[in-house]
């Protein structure tokens, strides 16, 4: 695994990537602890303790490149620049959010910022993403298509088919496994023999890096390298980034499967306290600064979920609309 800071990101690049993971953090303990005390009705899918894997992909990708992802992925759509009304308000039900609040946590789109699609299916952004992939080479363009799923998502066919698939057409993709070792409430040495997911792209004689997931500087570098190779015609890459789930499958989940010892040492090991400390030491940002960056993260929050709950929820009349498309003929 690759350690902490290998290279030098520069402070634009190390603000943003602490900026995400600030704002990611602090958007799902905010959504956690409404729903918790009962201010607002929703489910979610907590990504605290991955917010590391977010911020380097967000910051590794450009502004044109592509990203799927999946119900745990608020972070990574944070990351890649979706406003937080729309990520709060979708998750809210409200007019307000990406998709106009009719998709709810699962179903975030945002094309403006490459987010044609999240899914709350297994495995199934995984072939998606790839034909995103072969529409970006028809159409001439050298974006990437990186695609985020879990180390559970890598048991499925649709996994395997996407990955044989990208491979075999040297597509443009880079694959981004969170594996936070847990699938649901199963722990992932029940559900696949292999030790490591990304020994996983052996099989497609596609590259396979195992990356430290907790590190944004590690995983920055990773997809970078991943992107570039995509984008000059060297096929996809299937990295693997280790990180944990602090809290459970889903809000509300009592987590009684995981071993209490493990989740304390991964909590201890809390990601944004270290980059923090990392860029303190490395003379990268200051006490104050990364103080600031706190302070606007949980205001930004703050004012996002005022906005969403002063928003209405979605007119009767929306229910069937974007449904179908319209086409000649036929009526939407
Ligand atoms: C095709 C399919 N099978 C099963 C489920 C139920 N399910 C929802 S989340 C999940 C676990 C997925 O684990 P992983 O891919 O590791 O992602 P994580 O939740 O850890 O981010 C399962 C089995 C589903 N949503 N879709
Ligand atoms: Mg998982």
């Amino acid at each position: 695994m690759t350690s902490m800071s290998t290279e030098d990101v520069g402070k634009d690049t190390a603000g943003r990537m602490y900026t995400t993971m600030t704002l990611a953090a602090a958007c799902d303990e905010r959504l956690r602890r409404g729903i918790g005390r009962g201010e607002f009705a929703a489910v979610i899918w907590p990504h605290r303790g991955q917010e590391a894997i977010a911020a380097g992909m967000g910051a590794a990708l450009r502004a044109d490149d592509r990203l799927v992802t999946t119900y745990r992925g608020l972070h990574d759509l944070i990351g890649k620049g979706v406003p937080l009304i729309e990520v709060i308000g979708e998750v809210l039900g409200r007019t307000a959010g990406a998709s106009g609040g009719k998709g709810g946590t699962m179903h975030i789109t945002a094309p403006e910022v490459g987010v044609l699609l999240s899914t709350g299916i297994v495995g199934a952004g995984v072939p998606v993403g790839v034909g995103q992939a072969l529409a970006a080479r028809q159409q001439g363009s050298d974006r990437v298509v990186a695609v985020s799923f879990g180390d559970g998502a890598t048991n499925t066919g649709s996994f395997h088919e996407g990955m044989n698939l990208a491979a075999t057409w040297r597509l443009p993709v880079v694959f981004v496994c969170q594996n936070n070792l847990f699938a649901e409430m199963t722990p992932i040495a029940e559900t696949m023999r292999v030790e490591r997911v990304a020994d996983r792209a052996l099989g497609y004689a596609m590259p396979g890096e195992r990356v430290d997931g907790n590190d944004p500087e590690a995983v920055h570098a990773a997809v970078g390298r991943a992107a570039e190779r995509g984008r000059s015609g060297g096929g996809p890459t299937l990295l693997e980034c280790v990180t944990f789930r602090f809290e459970g499958h889903y809000s509300g989940d009592p987590q009684k499967y995981m071993p209490p010892e493990q989740l304390a040492a991964a909590r201890k090991a809390d990601p944004i306290p270290r980059y923090r400390q990392v860029l303190l030491d490395g003379g990268v940002l200051t006490d104050a600064e990364l103080t600031a960056i706190e302070a606007d993260a949980s205001a930004r929050v703050e004012e996002a979920l005022r906005a969403v709950l002063d928003s209405p929820v979605p007119d009767l009349g929306e229910i069937d609309r974007d449904v179908y498309a319209a086409m000649e003929g036929i009526p939407a």
